[in-house]
């Protein structure tokens, strides 16, 4: 018996104890083999030898277990010391990450907006008809369909080929007034040099009641935010057409690389093309159930705005995934 609780606590692993265990309490174990004996032992000793070996047997797994336990939580002890994460460790080679340029230029029209107390709407990719057309003053067979190439699912569904179906939705549940932004990407199915099938776009939209909303009211917030994307750039409104504003313009700066003198950036016009805005067409807001309201929108192409800001050449290097391209933006 002495003998028997030693193999137990001399076990200074797991793994030994387990062999101690198979070879006490086994089947063939060392104890199995004094039950055995019992068969042997003359009856009216029998019952005393039964008492002691079940009585041995107790005591010996109480003794197991204990010895478990300890070899079990020195182990978890261990692990736990060999696998513990030095939080502090400073690796040199570790290279820091970087935002996107695309992301990061999202952020800061973002930030410019937030500030002035747009909200920031988001919606489904995947539109339909009414939202991302009909809604917007661009009925079936409307020409200016044409212009947009769209991505079409086979039960009528399509990618949204610009954000506004985000604002036809917010105006659908919300009433006036509005001043919101929509970032996000938008598919048209194009792919050239400067058109990739995937690209994003913020849009804003404001409405109130009519008569509040004006034309310079959109003229003055528009050429105090190119002025915070661009630093002092000159700032010009062409007039232009949209279906879903009237009237409309196109808003161009002075260009950032020739200061105007011309460029082959600008094509010798001295001006780079960077919104498009307007009063909300009548007709949009009849789509969507409003009256008495008067506002107005604008929208612009993240992908342009970055390439602007940073000089990047080739709209296709901000698809690519080259992490050399991140590198040079940290
Ligand atoms: C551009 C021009 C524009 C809008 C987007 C808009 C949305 C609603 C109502 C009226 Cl719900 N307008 N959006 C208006 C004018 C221009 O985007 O060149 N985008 C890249």
């Amino acid at each position: 018996m002495e003998n028997l609780e030693d193999k137990i606590i001399q076990a200074d692993s797991l793994d030994i104890l387990e062999k101690v265990r198979v070879e006490l309490f086994g089947k063939k174990g060392l104890l199995a083999a004094e039950f055995v004996k019992l068969k042997d032992i003359p009856g009216p000793e029998k019952k005393a030898f039964a008492e002691g070996l079940n009585k041995n047997k107790v005591a010996l797994q109480k003794i197991f277990d204990n010895r478990y336990e300890v070899l079990k939580s020195e182990e978890i002890e261990k692990m736990l010391k060999e696998e513990a994460i030095d939080v502090s460790l400073y690796d040199a080679l570790t290279k820091k990450g970087s935002l996107h340029p695309v992301t990061e230029t999202m952020d800061k029209i973002i930030d410019y907006f937030v500030a002035l107390n747009f909200a920031v709407e988001s919606g489904p990719m995947v539109e339909d008809d009414f939202h991302n057309f009909e809604a917007l003053n661009l009925p079936r067979y409307h020409p200016a369909r044409d212009m947009q190439d769209t991505f079409y699912f086979n039960d009528g569904g399509l990618l949204r080929t610009h954000t506004s179906p985000v604002q036809i939705r917010t105006m659908l549940e919300c009433k006036p007034p509005i001043r919101m932004i929509a970032p996000g990407s938008v598919f048209r199915r194009d792919y050239d040099l400067t058109h990739t099938p995937m690209f994003h776009q913020v849009e804003g939209l404001v409405v109130d009641e009519k008569g509040k909303i004006s034309f310079a009211n959109l003229k003055s917030i528009l050429i105090d935010f190119l002025h915070t994307m661009f630093g002092e750039v000159d700032v010009r409104f062409r007039p232009s057409f949209f279906p879903f504003t009237e009237p409309s313009a196109e808003v161009d700066i002075s260009c950032i690389f020739c200061e105007g003198k011309g460029c082959r950036v600008c094509s010798h016009t001295g001006w780079l093309e960077v919104l498009g805005c307007g009063i909300v067409d009548s007709n949009v807001f009849e789509a969507v159930g409003y009256e008495d309201v008067g506002g107005y929108a604008f929208g612009l192409g993240v992908e342009r705005f970055a390439m602007l800001i940073h000089q990047i050449p080739d709209l296709r290097s901000l698809f690519e995934g080259d992490i050399r391209l991140l590198e040079q933006f940290r």
